[in-house]
């Protein structure tokens, strides 16, 4: 088994922010990193997310097929940027029979917690709620559970447990293209059995008026817990996704501290505006490297490729304190 360097991350995807560009977040100039067409098989390849592995980088990917059913698949990177993926879906080994059942698996996030890689996704239980699986390899994947009940989105995994409890951010919705939406937190002594609800936070306005969902792992930071989200504004032509970020309490994460105003990024270029989904940035993933403070941010265009895009942790919180609105 490898166990992942969680400090240094020297050989993060980066390219410095070009020279005119005054925005916290800037977008990789060789985007997008992986095109829908990867795959012979796949009709998109987007919401997408990746971990340090061994000396270079691995993931899973969310691509939906020419038949266009949607799945997720194993890939691996040296460099974090350019990418193969396994031609075929992770094939789940089921410990409880009971469950071996899943219509649909997408928008997948995975972290490195205590020993092992888990992954939660939303998974097809008779409605989209947050399958719960785990690999050491990125060869096996073991199915552990379904953590909520229909109907939830967005679940994401904090990386250790926070007073003695695992905790999962989730977005409880519906079994369509859902019109709302908060965050909620949920707590675990066993990464099976799920309670201890706390709300989080709901929609605002503007940008993120409609609903909101968790995007990549946490970041843990001296003065919270930096979170990347998704928000939703409904417009006269369809909805439109951007991102911010919120830090939250390091020991009741629940509890708010900063929340970005204005967004971090919104679907602005070609590869986020034309796609099967116009109008739409969604970042699964974040890669931090503290020695030099990059972040590198993965995420979804136009529900059709994934993307790249960067900034610096200590930007990212001077901005959310002065660009703050709870
Ligand atoms: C959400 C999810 C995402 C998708 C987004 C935009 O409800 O289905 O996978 O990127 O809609 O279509």
């Amino acid at each position: 088994m490898t166990i992942p360097n969680t400090t240094s991350l020297p050989n993060i995807p980066w390219e410095d922010r070009p020279a005119k560009n005054r925005d916290v977040i800037w977008r990789y100039s060789g985007n997008p990193i992986i095109p829908r067409d990867l795959l012979p098989t796949s009709n998109s390849i987007f919401n997408s997310a990746v971990v340090p592995y061994q000396r270079g980088f691995a993931g899973v990917f969310r691509c939906d097929s020419r038949t266009r059913h949607m799945n997720i698949h194993a890939g691996h990177s040296k460099d974090g940027v350019h990418w193969q993926l396994e031609p075929n879906p992770i094939e789940w080994i089921y410990g409880n029979s009971d469950i071996a059942f899943s219509e649909y698996c997408y928008d997948p996030r995975v972290v490195w917690l205590e020993d092992r890689y888990y992954i939660t996704w939303c998974n097809g239980m008779h409605g989209p709620t947050i399958g719960l699986g785990y690999t050491f390899d990125f060869v096996k994947f073991h199915f552990l559970e379904n953590a909520l009940l229909p109907y939830n989105r967005n679940g994401v995994l904090f990386p250790r447990k926070i007073n003695g409890k695992y905790i999962m951010l989730s977005r409880p919705s519906d079994n369509g293209h859902t019109t709302f939406g908060d965050i909620f937190i949920s707590q675990s002594p066993d990464l099976i059995h799920w309670g201890e609800h706390r709300w989080v936070m709901a929609p605002t306005s503007g940008w993120q008026s409609t609903k909101i969902g968790a995007g990549p792992i946490p970041i843990e930071t001296p003065e919270g817990w930096l979170l990347f989200y998704h928000g939703v504004l409904t417009s006269c032509n369809g909805f439109v996704y951007s991102f911010g970020a919120a830090l939250l309490d390091l020991e009741k994460p629940w509890k708010v501290i900063y929340r970005t105003a204005p967004y971090l990024l919104s679907p602005q270029t070609v590869y986020e505006c034309i796609g099967d989904v116009p109008n739409v940035v969604f970042p699964c993933a974040a890669l931090h490297d503290p020695d030099t403070d990059r972040i590198a941010i993965y995420y979804g265009g136009g529900d059709t490729v994934t993307a790249l895009a960067f900034t610096r942790l200590d930007e990212v919180l001077v901005y959310l304190k002065t660009n703050s609105s709870l």
